[in-house]
């Protein structure tokens, strides 16, 4: 089945969707996330990293500065601010590829617009305040609407679901209808199951196999299974050692139909997806 073709438009940038798999590679300035916290804290580090996944082939940079595992601290906006800007200042001196934020929140949305992000990472999908439709929709950003069953502190503690993909289904167009509202324009909008986000392993992977089924939708999907637990799960291996298991989860999505992988193995997915890639299309050149 041929993937639709979209344009994504953030800010005055546009991305081409559907042809070729896109890859939003993971920038955490974050002491604790589950798989890279505490690695790139200085901003001079976050931003080498982040031009090495740039070289490596990231078609977008997200940059999150906090984690939402559970029992994760929680960061004021003030920190937040501290750890995303001069990430963000650094990476725009030095390469126009669009940057998305990794945040719920409305102010650090709206900092990090006015530097020049192009793209709001939103994992409660504008659930968790009132003002991120209206800022995004100021600034033109894209925007990714993520799907997260409660919130990061309830999340783990949720019962399963009676029927996941049409919860899933259900909010995301909840979540569209709520930015159409606020004046963000379908072009500017990126769909996520969000794995993991108050899934237990089994939805996860319901999710994953069902993936086309969000088609109906009518816009770009992202997923993110990178370095996930359900892997951990299937393979019984710690975080830093699900590279296999992540290409193996990637190579599914873009079967069935995700347009971006949001990872952290730049290098190693890339190559997945273009093998990927070329036997959809039957050619070497996508
Ligand atoms: N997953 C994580 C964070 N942000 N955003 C989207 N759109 N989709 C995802 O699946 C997603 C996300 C969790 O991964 P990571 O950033 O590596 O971990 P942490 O939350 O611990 O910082």
């Amino acid at each position: 089945m041929a993937r639709a073709r979209y344009l994504l438009r953030a800010r005055d940038k546009t991305l081409e969707l559907g042809l070729r798999t896109r890859l939003m590679a993971v920038v955490n300035v974050t002491p604790d996330s589950f798989s890279d916290g505490g690695r790139f804290l200085s901003p001079e580090r976050a931003v080498e990293h982040g031009l090495r996944l740039v070289e490596a082939g990231a078609d977008i940079l997200d940059i999150g500065a906090e984690s939402t595992r559970p029992g994760a601290i929680p960061v004021s906006e003030e920190e937040e601010l501290e750890r995303i800007l001069p990430v963000l200042e650094g990476l725009r001196r030095e390469t126009a590829i669009p940057v998305s934020v990794d945040t719920y929140k409305a102010r650090i949305a709206e900092e990090a617009l006015r530097l020049g992000a192009d793209i709001v990472n939103d994992i409660s999908a504008l659930r968790f305040d009132a003002r991120m439709a209206t800022v995004a929709a100021e600034f033109r950003a894209g925007v990714v609407l993520m799907q997260m069953r409660g919130t990061p502190a309830s999340m783990h503690r949720l019962s399963p679901s009676r029927d996941i993909l049409s919860e899933v289904r259900r909010d995301l167009q909840v979540a569209v209808d709520k930015a159409t509202s606020a004046g963000i324009a379908r072009d500017r909008m990126l769909l996520d199951p969000g794995i993991g986000f108050g899934k237990n392993a089994a939805e996860n992977l319901v999710l994953l196999n069902r993936l086309t089924e969000l088609a109906g939708l009518n816009l770009p999907i992202l997923v993110g299974p990178s370095r996930k637990s359900f892997i951990g799960g299937i393979l019984g291996r710690p975080v830093q050692d699900r590279l296999l298991g992540t290409a193996a989860a990637s190579a599914v999505c873009i079967l069935r139909g995700s347009h971006l992988l949001r990872v952290h193995d730049v290098g190693e997915i890339g190559q997945v997806a273009r093998v990927v890639d070329a036997i959809l299309a039957e050619q070497i050149e996508t």
